[in-house]
């Protein structure tokens, strides 16, 4: 019998590649050149699944691609907004995602983007490496401290309460948390005190970081006025997805000092980042890095392939979203 055809869009780490292989019939991407539209309605065209990534824009445009083939797009990651699934339910297509094996390496990248912009550590990495270095100096990239501050976050599911176990046991924060989807009980969590508002969590904090999906209703949720509710001294931090904040307006703001600075991990047209964010001494800037371990990237490829042998079996994906 013959076995369903995988497409898989990237390259993935060779364990995962290999055990796909053994699986299933594959395509895989050894170049890694990231797809097209046309290349992923080829890959809808020709294979019965495609296993994609965050790169891989699956449009209602493409996802009507006929006649298709694919019955299933397994998506390497938990965040899902590249994928249109209301088209996609609308053609029969399920879309399954990877979810829980990525919390920890996702809000471990948190608090490393906290500490970097709190104490200034891109500044002083660039400072030694441009050899400006010239000696210890008592009044040299004063940062603020982390220890015992106010931390608000937006989105309290998984990665954010991740990042709250971290904060408060490892760093003695103070924990608040503002999530719509909370219940009006008072304490989002033991030791996290649940705002009521996005501006009562934004007024209040001395770090905040975003931890919610990117949906229309998120989109821009961070903008110039929302910017203007946050203190002067906080800082930002975003390793949930680029369209929850307008970069051009954070850009301006942190050119004024409206708040203090920034660490980002993710930008609203990757991996274009804004230019007026590139200038800038006060904002850290990573490439997409939240799941990116060893152990992780291992973790996620099992998943979806679960995903992909529970629906080639007849049976349901156990990380289906759509
Ligand atoms: C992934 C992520 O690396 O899982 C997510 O939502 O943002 C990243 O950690 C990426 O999505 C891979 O497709």
């Amino acid at each position: 019998m013959s076995r369903p055809l995988v497409i898989v869009t990237r390259r993935l780490p060779d364990p995962v590649e290999q055990q796909l292989s053994a699986l299933f019939d594959v395509r895989l991407n050894p170049t890694d050149i990231p797809s097209t539209p046309a290349s992923l309605a080829g890959a809808l065209r020709e294979g019965d699944g495609v296993l994609c990534t965050v790169t891989d824009r699956l449009t209602a445009d493409v996802l009507a691609t006929a006649p298709r083939r694919a019955r299933i797009l397994a998506n390497f990651g938990v965040g899902f907004n590249h994928v249109d699934v209301v088209a996609a339910r609308h053609h029969g297509l399920v879309v399954t995602n990877t979810p829980d094996v990525l919390t920890d390496d996702t809000a471990d990248l948190t608090m490393t983007l906290l500490l970097a912009a709190a104490r200034r550590s891109g500044e002083g990495e660039r400072l030694v490496r441009a050899g400006s270095w010239s000696g210890w100096r008592p009044t040299q990239l004063l940062g603020t401290r982390v220890t015992g501050k106010v931390l608000g976050l937006v989105g309290f599911g998984r990665i954010g309460r991740a990042v709250a176990e971290r904060a408060r046991l490892g760093f003695g924060m103070s924990v608040i948390a503002y999530d719509p989807s909370l219940l009006a009980a008072a304490d989002a969590a033991p030791g996290v005190r649940r705002c009521a508002t996005l501006a009562e969590l934004l007024g209040a904090s001395d770090f905040v970081s975003l931890h919610c999906p990117a949906t229309p209703e998120t989109r821009h949720l961070i903008n110039a006025s929302t910017i203007g509710q946050m203190r002067a001294h906080a800082i930002l931090v975003n390793t949930s997805r680029g369209d929850v904040v307008d970069e051009t307006a954070l850009a301006v703001a942190l050119a004024r000092h409206d708040i203090a600075a920034a660490g980002l991990d993710v930008y609203e047209g990757e991996p274009a980042v804004d230019p007026g964010l590139l200038g800038l001494d006060n904002v850290v800037l990573l490439p997409h890095l939240g799941s990116a371990t060893v152990e992780t990237r291992l973790a996620m490829g099992e998943r979806a392939t679960a995903n992909l042998v529970a629906y080639f079996a007849g049976q349901e994906p156990p990380d289906r979203v759509a």
